[in-house]
């Protein structure tokens, strides 16, 4: 088994994502402050996050920067935009060797459960996961059901699904949604088995209601979350930050 020692802290982790930029566009999720992946490296720097999630180009260009706040880079391999409408794919985009090139402590891709094209997401992460795992590189399966097929991405039976996916595709740990009803999740994680489950935050939530679903997601069995616009959309990122650490932590 690949070892998560470089990107968890006591068997927990936080991570911080940002490549909504790329999967939501600018005008929608960013002002002059998050705009700049400059910010975002601060705020996982200060805050000590397990790891940052970027795609290739900003791992490249702020190449520095990251290497110099220590926070692990997880480099996302494949993404796709919102604009093209139908059947959902995430078209590989970077490789293992770059992500071994620019620093990355373990890699993430992308898996739209469900789609039509799940075959070829599934090809492309079979890759990706063996010669991450000849490099000994942890491999994080962002796994969303969605696609024609799919009536609800976090029903119970759906969770359960992505994680199990995740678990026998080889994935040392998914990163899935949470669909508010915490029994469902224990089922998910316990479908998970060995493969350890992490939590995305979704859109930005007042904080009192983000920190609740924090304690209802850390009260089941998951190994903690990797969220994005729900640190750097508050005006209080660090504050928020320390916030769900203490949850995490607890
Ligand atoms: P958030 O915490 O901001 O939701 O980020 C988690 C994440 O998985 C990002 O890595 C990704 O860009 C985004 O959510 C994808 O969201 P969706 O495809 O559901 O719009």
């Amino acid at each position: 088994m690949v070892s998560l020692n470089k990107i968890t802290t006591k068997g927990k982790a936080l991570y911080l994502a940002y490549d909504q930029g790329l999967e939501h566009g600018p005008e929608m999720e960013f002002n002059d402050f998050n705009v700049d992946p400059l910010y975002v490296i601060d705020i996982a720097k200060r805050g000590k996050y397990n790891g940052i999630v970027f795609q290739k180009g900003i791992a490249e260009k702020y190449n520095k920067e990251i290497k110099k706040s220590k926070i692990p880079l997880i480099l996302k391999l494949n993404g796709r935009t919102k604009l093209v409408k139908g059947e959902p794919l995430s078209a590989q985009l970077a490789t293992v060797k770059e992500a071994v090139s620019l620093g990355a402590k373990a890699v993430g891709f992308t898996i739209y459960l469900g789609s039509k094209y799940e075959e070829q997401m599934f090809e492309e992460f079979a890759n990706i996961q063996r010669e991450a795992h000849e490099k000994k590189l942890p491999v994080i399966a962002w796994i969303y059901p969605r696609g024609k097929a799919i009536k609800n991405d976090i029903s119970r039976e759906n969770l359960a699904y992505s994680a199990r996916t995740a678990l026998e595709i080889g994935a040392d740990m998914a990163k899935i949604k949470y669909g508010g009803k915490k029994d469902d999740l224990k089922w998910a994680v316990k479908s998970g088995g060995r493969c350890k489950i992490v939590i995305a935050g979704g859109i930005k939530k007042s904080e009192k209601d983000f920190l609740n679903d924090v304690k209802d997601i850390m009260d089941s069995g998951v190994i903690g979350l990797a969220i994005g616009r729900n640190v750097w959309k508050s005006k209080d990122p660090l504050g928020i930050t320390k916030k769900v650490k203490k949850i995490i932590w607890k």
